[in-house]
């Protein structure tokens, strides 16, 4: 599917779409809260409003990713450009506000194009226009797709030297063992041989530290988790109470990551359409995991998918990493 909206200035941004239906989110909600632990697909956070609430998380002091991640990148910028070589053709998997991308879209000064792929198709548009006009002469080729499922690479007007995949803010961490080794085998074919992925990986560290990042002070967490179900609410005709709910995220060391839950306060049934789902009070939804990894574990699951550690670039307490992979095959 491809089409093409007239935004202010007459400027057209054409937009690849692939983004899954109603169907499809109505399918996945239903089969998880199914099963015997119930859980929700955290892709699914995405909608306009948990767009805005995860950029109000992105803001908070707590949640240290994005402002340690952003200060790896201004520290090593000449060497990533250095091991990225010319003409790039730049893919960027959950673009969302495009925020983390404008250090490389300012460095990488010859790029033969970039493809922002997000499950936010309004988000979507609205940073393509802001790109095109902020840089005029870079061809953007914007695709809306849920990246777990297919989609097709737009074909770009110049030639490149090779693909590589952005894919910042350990998103890479949300995906349990198996998915994230089949994704990453996905990523290593959409960059072919020689081609690599520029990743954030997120490090293990002090729990507490964890555990005051996704149970941040202001709650915008809290309300980013809620938000799924008042989104289920609007689009499958559900009836869930919030107040009903309760966020609840914790570090759990044996598996290495954060897990975050909404834990129903009271015996309760829950409405979809014509479906009925029981909950039990203390029962939880589980909404999301987000895995910490130490090096040797990344490197590891990265050679599994065929991918080669090339370098890794660290902040001084070493919370955070951001790893420029090369296809191997
Ligand atoms: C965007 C998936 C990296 O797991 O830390 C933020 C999402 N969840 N606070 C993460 C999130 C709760 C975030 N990722």
């Amino acid at each position: 599917m491809e089409f093409s909206i007239n935004s202010k200035g007459n400027k057209q941004v054409r937009l690849h779409d692939f983004k899954p239906g109603r169907e499809r989110f109505r399918a996945e909600v239903l089969s998880g809260l199914r099963k015997a632990q119930k859980e929700l697909p955290s892709k699914y956070f995405y909608d306009e409003q948990g767009s805005c609430l995860f950029e109000r998380i992105c803001a908070l002091d707590e949640y240290y990713i994005p402002r340690t991640e952003a200060a790896i990148m201004e520290t090593y910028i000449e060497e990533m450009v250095e091991l990225l070589g010319p003409r790039v053709l730049l893919i960027e998997y959950g673009s969302g506000s495009c925020a983390k991308v404008h250090i490389l879209l300012d460095h990488l000064c010859d790029l033969a194009a970039y493809v922002p792929i997000d499950i936010s198709r309004e988000q979507l548009l609205r940073v393509t226009k802001d790109l095109t006009s902020n840089y005029p002469r870079l061809e953007v080729l914007p695709v809306c797709a849920d990246y777990t499922s297919g989609f097709e690479l737009p074909v770009s007007k110049h030639p490149n030297e090779r693909s590589v995949v952005y894919f910042p803010g350990s998103t890479i961490g949300n995906f349990d063992a198996i998915p994230a080794k089949h994704f990453l085998e996905h990523v290593a074919k959409v960059c072919g041989p020689g081609g690599a992925l520029l990743i954030g990986v997120d490090l293990k560290k002090d729990p507490s530290v964890l555990h005051r990042a996704y149970n941040d002070s202001q709650g915008v967490t809290a309300t980013f988790n809620l938000n799924l179900l008042e989104r289920i609410n609007h689009e499958l005709n559900g009836d869930f109470q919030l107040g009903w709910f309760e966020h609840y995220a914790f570090y759990n060391p044996r598996e290495g990551r954060v897990e975050m839950h909404l834990v129903s306060l009271r015996d309760q049934k829950v409405r979809l359409d014509n479906v009925t789902i029981p909950f039990a009070k203390g029962e939880s939804i589980w909404t999301e995991s987000s895995y910490k990894f130490s090096v040797d574990e990344f490197e590891q699951m990265a050679a599994t998918a065929g991918f080669n550690v090339e370098h890794v670039w660290m902040d001084e307490q070493q919370w955070f990493s951001v790893q420029y992979l090369v296809n191997k095959s």
